[in-house]
């Protein structure tokens, strides 16, 4: 009998029906692939950026004729409400083409030097692992494999336990859209097996990995034995500060969705309300009728706004942070029966340290802590070894940017929770994580550069 599992179980979280049962990749398969994978890079690398954002963008229109067939994936396994699903397809099309465009203008500079020429080139870096989590499957896996493989490598995805089924077919598309066999492999099974024999395995030069903190930190030790490059995308404890000049209805209208939004399995969420004194019960006044106006159910519905959590054990996690005499502000409801629903839950009252007011949950609530001044609202939301996300309301312009270059995290937004794009870096400071993805430097993040000097002297 193998030590590992040999397949994964894919529940729908909205009825805990059995979808799918995927087989797990064994370490000696990993091997294999890999040496799929290099050979594929070896002649991918070759082809001229023109030919390989061709394919890239018949790969992005491949996705775009199946956008609802993978939508719906998403929902059944991820428990996504289908509006979100439907974003998150098509999210993995635009970061094709924009990572299309970007394999067109990957070019080196031209520094000015004493008697010769001096130039630089990115040099792909050969097969990239990627290992995805199960809280946005699609995107995720599209944040790295678009740029990695428009920068000219090889992309070795290894998606959660949970979340298998839209990686592994968008492996079959783009074998649909013509992109080389074993260029774009998905390798699902357990991350202590599978994932880790990508990490370890000496043919993968790269690992970009996206979930929790306490594996990221192994991962990148591991990867320390033979400096293997790393990007880490972990968790976040994001605030949404709100200063007393604000627009309170505004703020208010928008705190739900800001960790509400997948059921607050987002790494961004802003589980952190951090409110003036002065306009703390005003607030919480507010914003009770936006929490209960949530829609939560059948995630099918175009309706919907918020589902089912992934599964039991995450349900247990975020109960484990909510004890039943917590002093809960607002609660929302969710229904009864099949699933693993949580209701939105505002938690009011907790002292600073508590560890739902500093831990990450992963689940539908949050925590609203009182605030001062300017300086105490800066202490507050620095008070984490996160540094994800955040975002601030007020009026006053100069506060905005104060406070936001005060704040240290990688992604800031003032009156609004908008921050995710795939044109702009996203990633974070502190144990959120290390490197960028996306925005313009997404390629580079997936090359070495290589310094060339040519002597003109005769
Ligand atoms: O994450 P894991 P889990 C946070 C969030 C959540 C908690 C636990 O707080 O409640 O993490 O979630 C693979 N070597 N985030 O347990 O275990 C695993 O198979 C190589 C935040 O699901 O980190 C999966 O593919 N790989 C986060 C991926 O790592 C390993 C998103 C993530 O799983 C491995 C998800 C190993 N030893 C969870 N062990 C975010 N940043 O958005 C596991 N994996």
């Amino acid at each position: 009998m193998p030590d590992h599992p040999t397949e994964h179980r894919v529940l729908n979280p909205a009825t805990e029906e059995l979808i799918a049962t995927v087989p797990a990749t064994a370490p000696e398969e990993v091997d294999a692939a890999v040496r799929r994978a290099a050979r594929a890079q070896t002649g991918w690398a070759a082809t001229s950026a023109a030919d390989r954002a061709r394919l890239l963008r018949r790969f992005a229109a491949t996705v775009d004729q199946h956008l609802e067939e993978l939508a719906q994936s998403e929902v059944r396994e991820a428990g996504h409400p289908v509006g979100n699903a439907r974003w998150e397809a098509g999210n993995v099309r635009d970061l094709l083409e924009y990572a299309a465009g970007g394999a067109e203008r990957l070019s080196g500079a031209q520094i000015p030097v004493p008697a010769g020429l001096d130039v630089t080139f990115h040099e792909p870096l050969g097969v990239i692992g990627v290992i995805a989590p199960w809280n946005f499957p699609m995107p995720i896996a599209g944040w790295a494999t678009a740029p990695a493989l428009a920068a000219g490598n090889a992309v070795l995805l290894k998606p959660a336990e949970t979340t298998p089924l839209t990686a592994l077919r968008l492996a079959e598309l783009a074998l649909e859209a013509g992109l080389p066999e074993g260029l774009f492999q998905v390798l699902p099974g357990a991350g202590p097996v599978t994932g880790a024999a990508l990490v370890d395995h000496p043919g993968v030069a790269k690992i970009v990995f996206t979930g929790s903190t306490a594996v990221g930190k192994r991962i990148m030790a591991r990867c320390a034995d033979q400096v293997k490059r790393v990007t880490l995308e972990l968790g976040g404890k994001s605030p949404n500060i709100v200063f007393a000049d604000a627009d309170l209805e505004k703020a208010a209208q928008a705190a739900p969705m800001s960790f509400l939004d997948n059921t607050g399995q987002d790494c961004c969420a802003r589980s952190r309300i951090l409110v003036q004194r002065t306009v703390h019960d005003r607030f919480l006044e507010l914003l009770e009728p936006h929490i209960k106006a949530v829609t939560v159910g059948d995630p099918t519905d175009p309706a919907t706004q918020m589902g089912p959590l992934i599964s039991a054990a995450q349900r247990d996690r975020v109960r484990s942070y909510v004890p039943e005499d917590a002093p809960a502000a607002i609660r929302g409801s969710a229904p009864t029966g099949k699933g693993f629903w949580y209701p939105a839950t505002v938690l009011a009252g907790l002292p600073e340290d508590d560890a739902a007011a500093t831990e990450e949950i992963f689940g539908p609530v949050a925590v609203v802590l009182p605030f001062e001044d300017e300086a105490d609202a800066v202490r507050l939301a620095n008070a984490t070894r996160y540094g994800l996300a955040g975002s601030l309301w007020t009026r006053d312009v100069g506060r905005a940017l104060r406070v936001s270059r005060a704040v240290a995290a990688g992604n800031l937004s003032v009156n609004s929770h908008s921050a995710v794009r795939y044109w702009t870096p996203f990633g974070g400071f502190g144990e959120s994580g290390l490197g960028r993805e996306l925005g313009p430097g997404a390629l580079a993040a997936f090359t070495e550069t290589k310094n060339v000097f040519i002597s003109t002297e005769e």
